[in-house]
């Protein structure tokens, strides 16, 4: 399948995102329409080791039930164990030369918040970016300074056109906006994990906006 396809609504989660069992949480998600999803186990009381890996594989298989890419954020050995389709990186983490050799042609994704990282990601062999963030965001506490959906728009007038998508503080009301700056797609973790019930409405949104492109 054409990756852009696959980027419309990318559900980003880990546990310490959810308040319920993560299983039941991308369920439910995977009901209302997500089109990838980034097991991303990080911040508070995050798990490790087996516990690790055992909720990766179970959230793996339902991806693969839905027919959904599984993509291992930031565990290239993950990934590789669990035969993931792919991994996303952010500028903090292993090169993505590097990781590029050790996943062979598993999809890549690299965290990019200008045009000078988007373009060097480009050039180094990613696939798609994640670009952000986009909205103020309580869920990464490292965040960088909000670049807003304008940024999309002058990585795209750059001439950089890679499949990418905006992350960071977007919900249905302004997920609009960042696809209309030129995105393929929303990543999105709260606006799901926290309300995976309502994520039918945010696919809507999304799939009507992309149409109308
Ligand atoms: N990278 C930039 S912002 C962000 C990440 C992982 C957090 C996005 O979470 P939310 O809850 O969708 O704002
Ligand atoms: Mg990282």
């Amino acid at each position: 399948m054409n990756l852009r396809e696959s980027l419309p609504l990318y559900f980003v989660m880990g546990s310490p995102n959810c308040e319920k069992h993560p299983a039941n949480v991308l369920e439910e998600a995977l009901l209302g329409g997500v089109t990838m999803f980034q097991f991303r186990e990080k911040g508070m009381e995050a798990l490790e080791g087996d516990a690790k890996v055992e909720l990766a594989h179970e959230l793996q298989r339902l991806c693969r039930k839905h027919g959904i890419p599984f993509i291992v954020n930031d565990d290239v050995e993950l990934a590789l164990l669990l035969n993931a389709d792919g991994v996303h990186i952010g500028q903090e983490d292993e090169p993505i030369e590097k990781v590029r050799r050790k996943i062979g042609n598993r999809i890549l994704g690299v965290s990019s918040h200008d045009v000078n990282e988007a373009r060097l990601a480009m050039e180094s062999g990613a696939d798609y970016l994640g670009v952000g963030p986009m909205f103020p965001t309580n869920t990464k506490n490292d965040c960088r300074e909000v670049s807003g959906p304008k940024i999309i728009r002058s990585i795209r007038t750059n001439g950089i056109d890679i499949p990418l998508v905006g992350i960071g503080g977007i919900h249905s009301r302004n997920a609009s906006q960042v696809l209309a700056a030129g995105a393929d797609g929303v990543a999105i973790i709260s606006a799901i994990s926290r309300h995976p019930f309502l994520t039918e409405n945010l696919a809507q949104v999304v799939h009507q906006k992309l149409l109308r492109l």
